[in-house]
């Protein structure tokens, strides 16, 4: 039996009231630590259910830049159609030939949940790492709302805890809920979820916008710090409905040992 994305939402819904989804928007990097011996770097992006493996079809995203060393560079036009869990996404390969930390930053498009008739805009980043270069990855990119790390975000071994500062329009933002999710990704171990509520993690920032999470597994791990937007748009049905912004960031974490 296919399933659309919404219905596939709204049967998550039904089995599991009361239960917050796990959709995330995904910007999935090949790797997140560029080596010389391959310059090559993909970038895949979604709007999924990373956990579950459940894919919802993505349009093409509003903006993809990469930030390094302060330049801003578009690479909105460069993204080509790619499948990510059988349904419509977006992937783009470039080749890093610079030492830096390589911000990449997508903003979808707004996406109505029928599910929860509220449109959700996960704005989402990631860092490479390339030929050893770190400075530069605790640096704001100054998006309406994005997660700013205090631990590096490249170069961690699974069990290690992650810190991160949820601001709003550049100021920190207090006792706010991130989710997270493990990115189930194929090739990576398979991971079930014991009760439904450990679909999703939750956390909320302290005083200062800040929050802290132990990530267990080797793999990809995605934050959301989530509110609403102080605007609404119009849905489907042509009533304004109300948008859950998103502070979206991935982070690899590697396997302790051999790989
Ligand atoms: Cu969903």
């Amino acid at each position: 039996m296919r399933l659309t994305a919404a219905a596939i939402c709204t049967l998550l819904v039904f089995i599991m009231p009361g239960t917050v989804l796990a959709h995330f928007g995904m910007i999935i990097p090949s790797t997140s630590i560029v080596n010389p011996s391959d310059k090559r770097l993909t970038l895949t992006l979604s709007f999924s259910h990373p956990f579950e493996k459940t894919g919802m079809d993505m349009v093409r995203p509003q903006k993809l830049t990469m930030t390094v060393n302060n330049n801003q560079i578009d690479l909105t036009d460069r993204l080509q159609p790619t499948t990510v869990m059988t349904k419509k996404a977006w992937s783009l390969t470039t080749t890093i030939k610079k030492p830096g930390v390589y911000w990449f930053s997508m903003t979808p498009a707004p996406y109505f949940e029928a599910a929860e008739d509220i449109f959700i805009l996960h704005l989402s980043k990631t860092a490479v790492a390339a030929f050893g270069a770190q400075s530069g990855w605790d640096k704001p990119l100054g998006l309406e709302t994005e997660i700013i790390p205090l631990t590096r975000p490249f170069g961690n071994y699974a069990g290690n805890s992650f810190t991160g500062r949820v601001v709003v329009q550049g100021k920190p933002a207090p006792n706010t809920g991130v989710e997270v999710a493990y990115y189930n990704a194929a090739g990576a171990k398979r991971h079930t979820a014991p009760t439904q509520y450990h679909i999703t993690q939750l956390v909320k920032t302290d005083d200062n916008g800040i929050f802290t999470f132990t990530c267990p597994w080797a793999g990809w791990w995605g934050f959301a710090a989530l509110h609403d937007a102080p605007y609404t748009l119009p849905g489907p049905d042509g009533k304004e409905k109300q948008v859950e912004l998103g502070a979206v960031l991935w982070l690899y974490m590697d396997a302790v040992g051999s790989q």
